[in-house]
């Protein structure tokens, strides 16, 4: 039988008041979001790709924003993941949830919903490459020049 709001709510508060959420702070305004609903981290709009994938480069924040629903934002890959919540574990139960993290670092960062990862498979993935070598920019300067 599926856990109801009110008891999520309260495993929720148990395990934050022994594990305090943390995120580190953040310098940059996001550039993606994920809607954190029942039972997905939706950064597509769709809700049938039930693992979406933001891409972003290094230095870039993305923005997890609480739709409805008892969960959490939990870095690592699920809850046998040694490095779980490494990154950020941040409970996400109403708009005052939302919050912003900063990836200054290339890599691939899967997170999960402590309730939902085992039945509903609530997963994400922020993808970080490596910031946009400046001769990109001096292409398109060179570009400018000669149109
Ligand atoms: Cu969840």
């Amino acid at each position: 039988m599926p856990m109801s709001d009110a008891e999520m709510l309260r495993q929720l508060n148990v395990y934050y008041a022994a594990h305090p959420p943390h995120a580190a702070v953040t310098t940059t305004p996001p550039v993606d979001s994920f809607l954190v609903s029942n039972f997905i981290f939706n950064e597509d709009g769709n809700p049938l790709t039930q693992i979406d994938t933001a891409h972003i480069i290094a230095g870039q924040s993305i923005r997890f924003k609480w739709v409805n629903g008892v969960h959490t934002c939990t870095s690592g890959s699920g809850p046998l993941d040694p490095n779980s919540g490494f990154f950020f574990d941040m409970p996400m139960s109403s708009a005052g949830s939302n919050f912003d993290f900063e990836f200054d670092t290339p890599g691939t960062y899967p997170f999960y919903c402590q309730f939902h990862v085992s039945s509903n498979n609530m997963k994400g993935v922020v993808e970080v490459s490596a910031a946009t070598p400046t001769r990109a920019q001096t292409w398109g300067g060179i570009k400018k020049t000669y149109r």
